[in-house]
């Protein structure tokens, strides 16, 4: 298939694998990072894709640095910086999130973080030559993860994969560094076995609405997910938390709808609570987990098994490639060019 936004959603376990294999320059400028910047909080900034990277990016550095971090959109930063700056003392770490590094919002920040004095403002990009990048003292650029498509899809997990390394290498922990080794190779196998059936699953079953649903740093997943359908296929989507589904939002459930479920290990047993219930409220079902036993399988009606064995703040990015084939494949059931998603530019870019 000659499509550009396929070709990128298949290519993610190489770029990966180029992250893994070029990380000692993530480990530099950790350690250089790590002399100039006391490291006890973290923000996490960006817009769209790069904002839902900052939801799940600050749980990953929370996790392993054990030190607040949260995400935060460029425009709320700009127009309530209370969001950020609870005092005159601007000691917390601010990442920066972009693919382009011009997009008008994150790079206006940039600019009010730099008149304020702010010093610990990095870049995570994939273009070096961009305002952001010449902004910022430090940056972590990683130029082959980006994409000719407006709908960002390597550029999303590559760059989340770059935030689990520096959690890692700030942290110490081999155990993770190791276990990201692995992800290419677990990255190709689940899209070699799991593509072509995504894309009957999606033909047969003609459905106009999805949901995806994920706990703690699953749900930046599950709002990116929701995301690329919107961009690539036009149809509704919405994301929430998975439990918050039952506050409300499950009135809206019927058989035109799929839910997909981002399962966790530590809230499976909730999940497949909400699962069986959906399920007997006429959903259509979709779960992507590292196993399923044997009532997830009954009540799904597709099931991805990771099996990778490795920890999950680890596996996270797996889970990408699944969902953005779903809004791949949904937006060729509809007739529709992924490649120019309607209304949509590369950068946004305001006056
Ligand atoms: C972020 C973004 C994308 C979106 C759109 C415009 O860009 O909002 O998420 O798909 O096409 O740009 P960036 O700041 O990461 O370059």
């Amino acid at each position: 298939m000659e499509i550009i936004t396929y070709k990128e959603i298949l290519s993610q376990p190489d770029i990966w694998g180029n992250i893994i294999n070029n990380s000692d320059f993530i480990e530099k400028k950790v350690i250089e990072i790590k002399k100039e910047c006391p490291l006890n909080s973290f923000y996490l900034v960006g817009c769209g894709t790069s904002y839902f990277l900052s939801l799940s990016g600050a749980w990953v550095l929370q996790k392993f640095l054990k030190k607040r971090a949260a995400g935060l959109t460029a425009s709320d930063v700009y127009f309530f910086p209370e969001s950020y700056k609870n005092s005159e003392k601007l000691d917390s770490t601010i990442f920066i999130i972009s693919r382009s590094g011009t997009t008008t919002e994150t790079v206006r920040v940039v600019e009010t973080l730099k008149r304020q004095g702010h010093t610990s403002v990095y870049a995570i990009c994939c273009r070096p030559e961009s305002e952001l990048v010449r902004e910022v003292r430090h940056s972590f650029v990683i130029e082959d993860a980006d994409e000719k498509s407006v709908v960002m899809t390597r550029s999303f997990t590559s760059m989340l994969l770059l935030i689990k390394y520096i959690s890692g290498f700030c942290s110490g922990n081999q155990q993770l560094i190791k276990e990201l080794s692995k992800l290419p190779i677990l990255g190709r196998t689940l899209i070699s076995h799991y593509n072509d059936l995504i894309e009957k699953f999606v033909n047969d079953l003609k459905i106009s609405r999805f949901v995806f649903l994920g706990q703690g740093p699953f749900y930046g997943l599950a709002a990116e997910s929701g995301l690329k359908i919107k961009e690539m296929s036009l149809s509704i989507s919405e994301a929430y938390q998975t439990l918050e589904y039952r506050h409300g939002p499950m009135s809206m459930v019927g058989s035109e709808v799929l839910i997909v479920f981002l399962m966790s290990e530590r809230s499976i047993p909730e999940e497949k609570k909400l699962l069986l219930e959906m399920k007997k409220l006429g959903a259509h079902t979709f779960v992507i987990c590292d196993r399923a036993d044997k009532e997830i399988k009954e009540n799904s009606d597709f099931i991805v098994e990771i099996q990778s064995g490795i920890s999950e703040y680890a596996r996270l990015i797996l889970y990408m490639p699944i969902t953005q084939l779903l809004g791949f494949y949904q937006a060729r059931y509809k007739g529709l060019d992924p490649d120019n998603p309607k209304n949509l530019s590369q950068v946004v870019q305001i006056n």
